[in-house]
């Protein structure tokens, strides 16, 4: 394209732009909210905890915006090297953002995992809004008693009542953000939704089905490293991917009775899979035992956790 044939775009002077951390425990609904603020899923979501190891970049963009959300792991108690990750991950997001959102159940808010995250937030003086997600699940006089029972927190900017699942309040958070956002201009070209790969993504909803459809610690237990993603003229694309789990007792439910799970998992993710890159997808799964790699450094790095 010859630079005449170029549209020319000039940006508003009053564009906004920054980064947006969303801080929870696990499982209050970070990754759902994120989607639902983008419009588009990114951010793999299932119902266990800690569905979300790395952080996940996610952008929205309008004429007048563009916020750069970073979807976090929930913030635990680490017991391995793999949790050590997670809670490492979404600490280094609050030094990148111009605004924190922390995020609590309606249902189940303000025990002691929360009320360490809102001492973390507070000690580090970063600007932060106060979600109250899940308010599809509480009844109005609940909520009512939540408000009067909320902690002293003066520092909270504003409050949000939201379901994130419906989408209720979400744009009026959303547009509550924008206002808060600096003059700037943007980090990452308009339109697009991550910095993260195709690769990296597939590979991800590979691990929601086994998160959506296994229980326990075999979700915990995987990881997904995709070994080869090939784009082909006039057929489906090829994708295969192995999941490592650290036992063969893992394996055996990863694989099932006849290989039923496996299918299932794979058939899941393709759909997914097709969903999010718009064209067919030949998927080949294996499974393979990589003993207590959660708790090996080098393990980690080999399946992208570095
Ligand atoms: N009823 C209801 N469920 C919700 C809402 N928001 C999220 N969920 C559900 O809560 C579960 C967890 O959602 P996620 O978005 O994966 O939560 P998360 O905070 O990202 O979890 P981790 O990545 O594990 O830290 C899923 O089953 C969601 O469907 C909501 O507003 N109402
Ligand atoms: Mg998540």
């Amino acid at each position: 394209m010859g630079v005449d044939d170029q549209e020319l775009r000039i940006e508003s002077p009053d564009l906004r732009a920054g980064y947006v951390a969303v801080f929870g425990r696990p499982n209050v609904g970070k990754s759902t909210l994120v989607n639902a603020l983008i419009g588009s899923k990114v951010s793999i979501v299932s119902e266990q905890p800690q569905t979300t190891r790395d952080r996940v970049l996610c952008i929205y963009d309008d004429d007048d915006v563009q916020i750069v959300f970073l979807d976090t792991p929930g913030m635990h108690r680490p017991r391995d090297k793999m949790n050590d990750y997670m809670v490492h991950q979404a600490r280094r997001c609050l030094q990148d953002a111009d605004l924190s959102l922390m995020m609590v159940e309606a249902q189940d808010a303000f025990g002691p995992g929360d009320r360490y995250l809102a001492s973390w937030l507070k000690e580090s003086k970063a600007p932060a809004i106060l979600i109250i997600n899940k308010i599809d699940l509480v009844s109005p006089s609940q909520l009512r008693s939540l408000e009067s029972n909320l902690p002293e927190m003066d520092f909270w900017l504003e409050r949000h009542y939201i379901s994130a699942l419906n989408e209720s309040g979400v744009s009026d958070l959303l547009c509550a953000l924008k206002q808060r956002l600096p003059l700037g201009v943007r980090f990452f070209p308009e339109g697009l939704l991550t910095d993260r790969s195709e690769r990296y993504l597939v590979g991800e909803l590979v691990r929601e089905s086994i998160f959506r459809l296994t229980r326990e610690e075999v979700p915990h237990s995987s990881a997904v490293v995709v070994d080869e993603f090939k784009e082909r003229e006039d057929a489906k694309s090829f994708i295969s991917a192995t999941v490592y789990v650290e036992t063969e007792s893992q394996k055996g439910i990863i694989v099932g009775k006849e290989g039923q799970m496996i299918k299932r998992i794979g058939s899941t993710a393709r759909q997914e899979m097709e969903r999010l890159i718009g064209r067919g997808v030949y998927l080949d799964l294996r499974v393979k035992v990589r003993k207590k790699w959660r708790k090996n450094p080098k393990d980690l790095r080999e399946f992208g956790y570095q």
